[in-house]
């Protein structure tokens, strides 16, 4: 019954979010706002407007337009520089190997990151070619939890959400791919990813079949 199985980016293909939180610190060190990992944390799969936002009112800091864009541009382009050095090896493991599972299943495989550059990524990381779809996070109106950006990517592959598996590491992720009534695979901790229909701690343990059985159990 699996027609698609949907990825999210960072902290499911790859670690972006290390270069994001380089990219933040410096922000909000410049503004005088401290800015630690467990902020970060808040962040994964919260887009780039939303991110900006939360540091400000952590400085209980109000900006013009103006300074807020320019920020935004100032975040965005220190990020691309130090994602300049990404390269396949930055892949996690097991991605490979679950995309080859999913390729001879005859299944689809897309891609839902709220990230921008999220084509940039997969095209350093090598693996644009497996993709049957991209969805592009600045088309779409809501950002995650909302669940525009996995319907879009399940519209673009040209299948039913039902049929759709969506994979995610951050818990605003897993909401939205439960919003798209999807089935949700979570990445790291079941105890964290409470609305994910099935965890696992990375992704080298993915197994496809566990997946599938689990999926069919839930739709019957
Ligand atoms: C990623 C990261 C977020 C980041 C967002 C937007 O989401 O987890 O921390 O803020 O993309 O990135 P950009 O500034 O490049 O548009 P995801 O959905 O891939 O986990
Ligand atoms: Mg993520």
């Amino acid at each position: 019954i699996t027609s698609a199985v949907i990825f999210d980016l960072d902290g499911v293909l790859t670690d972006t979010a290390e270069f994001h939180f380089i990219a933040w610190q410096a922000i909000a060190n410049k503004l005088d706002i401290t800015f630690d990992r467990e902020d970060n944390e808040k962040l994964k799969g919260v887009d780039r407007e939303n991110s900006l936002k939360y540091i400000l009112s952590k400085g209980n800091l109000v900006v013009s337009t103006t300074e807020f864009e320019q920020l935004l541009k100032e975040k965005n382009d220190q990020y691309l520089t130090l994602i300049d050095e990404v390269n396949p090896s930055h892949l996690f493991d097991g991605v490979l190997n679950c995309f080859a599972v999913l390729k001879k299943s005859n299944v689809k495989i897309g891609l839902a990151s709220a990230s921008k550059n999220a084509s940039l990524v997969i095209t350093k990381l090598g693996i644009e070619h497996l993709f049957d779809f991209i969805g592009d996070a600045a088309s779409v109106a809501n950002s995650k939890p909302a669940p525009d950006i996995f319907l879009s990517v399940a519209h673009g592959l040209k299948v039913s959400p039902k049929n759709c598996i969506g994979v995610e590491d951050a818990v605003a992720g897993v909401s939205a791919i439960k919003s798209a009534n999807m089935f949700a695979v979570g990445i790291g901790e079941s105890q964290v990813l409470t609305q994910a229909d099935l965890v696992f701690p990375s992704m080298s343990e993915f197994d496809f079949k566990r997946v599938e059985t689990a999926f069919l159990l839930s739709a019957t």
